[in-house]
């Protein structure tokens, strides 16, 4: 399963000596089209783009992505579950929030890929964000495999004991080994996850410095802490933010995929530069159909077999959060100077 994966590019060389040479002729481009294909999948080209221009991951499994074959794409290693997904997508209104699917892609190892947009190709220096949605971050089935067989994790029980030794259980201690729910759920606990309906994953400021250490980030108040940082550079990204925001929150209500799927370990990239700000929905390899004959409302408390999985209530709290960064302290919306907003974001859409 490959939830709560980011990964980008940063300065591909390759798209840089592509854009220069576009600008001659168009037939020449063609021809370099193909040939910077070629070149970009030689084991040699493949080692200097690594040590050169390293892919950035903040978030997820590791070894998943890998640059894609034409400009302003990633490939991400196929989750059957992630491609059918994207596939509904592509036909559905949140089309514009998530990542353009641009079909399979088999690399020179056999492996296969989805080809996607690299939501990050269009910015310059992006700061970066991943937010895990929901109150739940494991699929009902997990929790029902592991009940029928106990599988112990040493991983996390290490994970476990290196953010509170205290954390595991006696048994835990003895057997060095924790089930998978087990350290899911202590993970929503000790984070905004259970409370809030998301927690901050990751986050890459435009200086290039990245950091994962969010998980015991968990009150409100520690959440505007991070986002006012993570926005203090570029504070005109954050009205911009609770634009999107709010797009998607109206676009999810209509949406026929959001009625009759449970998403599970999927996130929100916030993505911003000095120019403009976005957010995308990503990370589709635990979402599945919700079964038949059952009814989802995204907002109510999740329950064994209701299959509810709190992602309008991470939502909620994001609008609600990103609000109160942009009101002062009489509760009035401050006014950013030196921003223009998308043609269709009014200023009193900011109101609550
Ligand atoms: C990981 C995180 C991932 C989960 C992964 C966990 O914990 O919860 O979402 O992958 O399980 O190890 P952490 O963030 O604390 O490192 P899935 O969402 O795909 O289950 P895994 O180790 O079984 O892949």
């Amino acid at each position: 399963m490959y939830s709560g994966d980011i990964c980008f590019r940063i300065n591909d060389f390759v798209d840089v000596v592509y854009c220069v040479y576009v600008l001659k002729t168009k037939k020449q481009s063609e021809r370099w089209r193909k040939l910077r294909n070629i070149v970009q999948w030689t084991p040699f080209f493949q080692t200097y783009k690594k040590q050169r221009y390293p892919w950035v991951q903040l978030a997820g499994h590791q070894g998943n992505f890998k640059a894609g074959p034409d400009q302003g794409t990633i490939l991400k290693k196929l989750s059957p579950q992630e491609e059918r997904c994207f596939k509904l997508l592509m036909k559905d209104i949140l089309r514009p929030f998530v990542p353009e699917y641009k079909g399979q892609v088999t690399c020179e190892d056999g492996e296969l890929y989805l080809q996607l947009q690299d939501l990050l190709s269009d910015f310059d220096c992006p700061c970066v964000m991943d937010c895990k949605i929901g109150v739940r971050t494991y699929l009902e089935e997990e929790l029902a495999k592991a009940k029928e067989k106990t599988k112990l994790r040493k991983d996390m029980y290490e994970k476990m004991i290196q953010i509170d030794p205290k954390a595991p259980t006696e048994e835990e201690h003895r057997s060095k080994g924790v089930t998978k729910p087990r350290y899911m759920i202590w993970r929503e606990t000790i984070s905004s996850t259970s409370t809030l309906g998301f927690r901050i994953d990751g986050v890459k400021k435009a200086d290039g410095t990245s950091s994962k250490d969010f998980k015991t980030t968990k009150t409100r108040d520690q959440i505007v802490e991070a986002f006012k940082d993570f926005t203090a550079s570029i504070p005109t990204a954050v009205p911009r933010y609770l634009e999107r925001l709010k797009n998607i929150r109206a676009t999810l209500i209509e949406s026929n995929f959001f009625r009759t799927h449970e998403l599970i370990g999927s996130s929100l990239l916030f993505v911003h530069d000095k120019r403009k700000a976005s957010i995308w929905m990503i990370d589709f390899a635990k979402t599945v159909p919700v079964p038949d004959g059952i009814n989802i409302d995204h907002n109510s408390v999740w329950k064994v077999s209701n299959h509810e999985d709190g992602y309008l209530i991470g939502i909620n709290n994001l609008i609600s959060i990103f609000e109160s960064l942009i009101k002062d302290n009489n509760g009035n919306i401050e006014c950013f100077s030196n921003l223009t907003l998308d043609k269709n974001v009014r200023m009193d859409t900011l109101a609550t």
